[in-house]
């Protein structure tokens, strides 16, 4: 059988690093930047040879296995493919907010069989490998056994495009009063981790790019959530992320479709 647990291994050892350089860059003011999709989506330097360093090293560790990252680009082929995504939570190293990550994930005909979420800011390591369970430091994780959906806490996002965070905006107020309370962090990865360790109970957004979701939605599986990656709940939108507890999951789910979610 497939042991996934070495990829993690390397995922984690280069996240570690990649996490030292971009802390670095933090901690020396080296915040120059740009903007991508619109001028709120922005991209650092210190996002640029994060992942270039994460790239030198696979390119050593792993020769000749593609790469999809954030920003250089790539595809994901069939057999084994790297998934990078060198800052996620980019707003958030921008303003020196410290929920941030390097997320790491290998995957296999398109789907996660190993992930590394690293938090440069505190040194804390989520990791996952599928069938093997997931972890925070060497702890095993386990997502909330809430079955209330009133009593849940929801992480969210909003995309980049004016419109759609309308719409976005639409749905959260209507949720605002069917669930304990709502969070926006601004990191995907790790409201997935958050979700894998009970700290949200569920977690949905849109548009995320597949570095986005790629690690932290394994390790949310692994810990028990139920998990709909983009393509695969249509009453949510084509491309919309889903992570919940298994006793809140369906409740959520409908919710969030009752309240506009899918009409994006
Ligand atoms: C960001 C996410 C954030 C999401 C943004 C964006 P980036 O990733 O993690 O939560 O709402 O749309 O995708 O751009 O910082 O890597």
């Amino acid at each position: 059988m497939f042991d996934p647990r070495p990829l993690v291994d390397i995922a984690t050892s280069i996240g570690r690093e990649a996490g030292a350089l971009v802390q670095r860059m933090r901690s020396e003011a080296v915040i120059s930047f740009d903007t991508k999709s619109t001028s709120t989506d922005v991209v650092t330097a210190a996002d640029r040879a994060s992942e270039q360093l994460v790239r030198t090293r696979l390119s050593e560790l792993r020769p000749g296995e593609p790469v999809l990252g954030e920003e250089e680009g790539g595809t994901v082929v069939e057999g084994l493919t790297w998934v990078v995504d060198p800052i996620d939570g980019t707003v958030n190293y921008l303003y020196g907010i410290p929920w941030y990550s390097v997320s790491i994930a290998a995957q296999l005909d398109g789907e996660s069989v190993a992930g590394a979420v690293f938090e440069p800011a505190t040194g804390r390591m989520w990791t996952a490998a599928r069938g093997f369970g997931s972890f925070l430091d060497g702890a095993p994780l386990r997502v909330s056994a809430t079955t209330d959906l009133s009593l849940s806490l929801l992480g969210y996002g909003f995309a980049y495009r004016p419109e759609r965070r309308q719409r976005q905006a639409d749905t959260w107020a209507g949720m605002a009063t069917r669930v304990r309370d709502l969070r926006r962090a601004g990191a995907a990865s790790l409201d997935l981790c958050s979700v894998a360790a009970g700290r949200l109970d569920a977690y949905a957004e849109h548009a995320l790019g597949r570095w986005d979701w790629a690690a932290g939605g394994l390790i949310a599986a692994e810990a028990g959530a139920v998990v709909r990656l983009p393509g695969s709940s249509p009453e949510l939108g084509e491309d919309a992320t889903f992570a919940a507890s298994p006793g809140i999951a369906d409740a959520m789910y409908g919710a969030l479709a009752e309240c506009g979610f899918g009409k994006v």
